[in-house]
């Protein structure tokens, strides 16, 4: 028998004898509110097997043969809003969560025990496709098990972003957060302000690789409409990932000041920029347009994105240009705001009184805690822990997100590769893995500010889908792994083995372009 390799590892599971057999006689068994999740499980498993898979919605009893039920009635409350219970025998599979959600991660265990083939996409004769038996009681341990994709610096099309959502349910991710806005481009369709797709999403030269200024000399750009957006948002709920859009301010701004210059404490000119890097040049804090302009955007990015939380950036924002402008200093006596410190806290606190009056959260880098945290913030720490710990601690939820693990841009190895920039640090797979979210020394309650973590992967280097997926696999299954399991689990050895044996040739099967064990940067 195969031995039982998943991931990320379940919180309990017990191996049984033998295995259940899916063939042509098959049937999936729903109740009205598991059908969404039995329709997906159906087209999971059908172009490979070949097999109808015909879903019935059936009080039939628990356990008859040759079927798959999936159910929510009388299932163990204590599992939460994502928990489940599978139960493998050589006879049938039963799948029992208190909520869909759950029914969903189990559909994902239940997919990785299956033979690789079973993600080929089309039919695959001779595979006997054979789950082995298992009782499994799982849960994850933190709510946000996140993925940032920075689609600023470069774009990558609807059908990648669909993909790579896909690859996210298979790893029990469930937020995607959509880096949107940039310096080197504006990616989303605001019907108020067309200047910004029409100016704003394109950039005429880049970077040459691995550079952060010698020009490739080639014109850039692209961006989302509207109704692409909609549709990928659906995509994604129906996989239960929650989108989370970025919009960036006050810095990581020029496309939108390219597109209108009066934003801007000098009025411009500006253009889209075309080396990576921090610009000097950032929203004007003194100018009521500004706040105009940037609650009309985020009105409709409102329409667009129900999720509870909205992303505001908020992070490497120079303070030059906020220093020599005389609007932002009358509005620093007229608040009685000491420094441009305490300037961007009004800033970032004026927005998040527009997102909370309309029943959403804030959520932003952790330079938001200069001059004063927003009261209701929540904080995404990049620059280490520090950020988050100070957040936890003054009451507020945080996602961490460090660099020293977190930051997916970083290369594989410790090899000197000259087609990336001397600054990054590098983050192997083992490093990524060693990831603990929850500081030393927090208290039980404190704890529970950690809403979890998440991966990124900024794209000043990775200009293609290819190299994509590269960075992102399978140092997301380690990331995935510590947000989901419990942190006494953690064991390296035997996750590189499961990843080994289990994901890995999913992934495979899946096309995916993952970095191989003992692969290059
Ligand atoms: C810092 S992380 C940035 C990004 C860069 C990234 C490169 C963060 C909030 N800001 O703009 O792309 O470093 O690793």
């Amino acid at each position: 028998m195969r031995e039982i390799c998943i991931v990320p590892q379940p919180w309990q599971l017990t191996a049984q004898e033998g295995a259940f057999k899916l063939g042509p006689a098959t049937r999936i068994l729903v109740t009205q509110s598991s059908r969404a999740v039995g329709e997906y499980l159906q087209a999971l498993l059908q172009p490979s097997t070949g097999y109808p898979l015909p879903l019935t919605e059936s009080a039939e009893g628990v356990g008859a043969p040759d079927t798959i039920l999936l159910t929510t009635p009388n299932a163990d409350v204590s599992l939460g809003e994502q928990g489940y219970e599978l139960n493998v025998t050589p006879t049938s599979v039963v799948l029992r969560a208190p909520h869909p959600a759950g029914l969903f991660y189990g559909v994902q265990s239940l997919r990785q025990f299956l033979p690789a083939e079973i993600e080929s996409g089309t039919q695959v004769h001779g595979v006997a496709w054979l789950a082995p038996a298992v009782r499994i009681k799982d849960r994850p341990r933190f709510p946000w098990r996140g993925l940032m994709l920075d689609t600023g610096r470069h774009m990558f099309a609807p059908a990648f972003i669909k993909r790579l959502i896909d690859l996210m349910a298979l790893h029990k991710l469930n937020v995607f957060h959509w880096h949107l806005t940039e310096d080197q481009g504006w990616r989303i369709e605001i019907k108020k302000y067309p200047r910004l797709t029409e100016i704003g999403a394109w950039r005429n030269i880049s970077p040459l690789p691995g550079e952060m200024e010698a020009p490739d000399g080639q014109p850039y750009g692209g961006f989302y409409t509207q109704a692409q957006i909609r549709e990928i948002v659906a995509y994604a709920a129906s996989r239960f990932i929650t989108v989370v859009p970025e919009i960036e301010m006050p810095g990581h701004a020029m496309a939108a000041l390219a597109s209108y210059p009066e934003l801007g404490c000098t009025g411009g000119p500006y253009a889209v920029r075309t080396s990576w890097g921090i610009a000097k040049d950032v929203f004007c804090a003194g100018n009521e347009q500004t706040f105009a302009f940037l609650e009309d955007v985020l009105g409709e990015l409102l329409a667009l994105f129900p999720g509870e939380f909205i992303h505001i950036g908020g992070d490497e924002s120079p303070k030059e240009r906020w220093k020599a402008c005389p609007k932002c200093q009358a509005a620093m006596q007229a608040h009685g705001l000491k420094d441009e410190e305490q300037l961007q806290s009004y800033f970032v606190q004026r927005i998040e009184r527009f997102l909370n009056a309309r029943g959403r959260r804030m959520i932003g880098w952790d330079e938001i805690l200069e001059g004063g945290l927003a009261p209701n913030a929540t904080v995404m720490s990049w620059r280490g822990m520090d950020g988050g710990l100070a957040a936890v601690q003054a009451g507020h939820d945080v996602v961490m997100t460090p660099t020293s693990h977190c930051y997916l841009d970083y290369p594989q190895t410790q090899a000197l590769d000259p087609s990336l920039p001397k600054w990054m640090a590098h983050n192997t797979l083992e490093k990524v893995y060693e990831f603990e979210p929850v500081p030393g020394g927090l208290s039980p309650a404190e704890s529970a500010h950690v809403l979890g973590g998440q991966g990124n992967l900024w794209t000043e280097f990775v200009p293609t889908e290819q190299r994509a997926e590269y960075m992102l696999f399978p140092r997301a299954a380690a990331l995935a792994e510590r947000w989901w399991s419990e942190a006494a689990a953690r064991d390296f050895q035997d996750f590189s083995k499961r990843l080994g044996t289990g994901l890995l040739p999913h992934l495979e099967s899946l096309g995916v372009n993952f970095r191989k064990p003992g692969g290059e940067n």
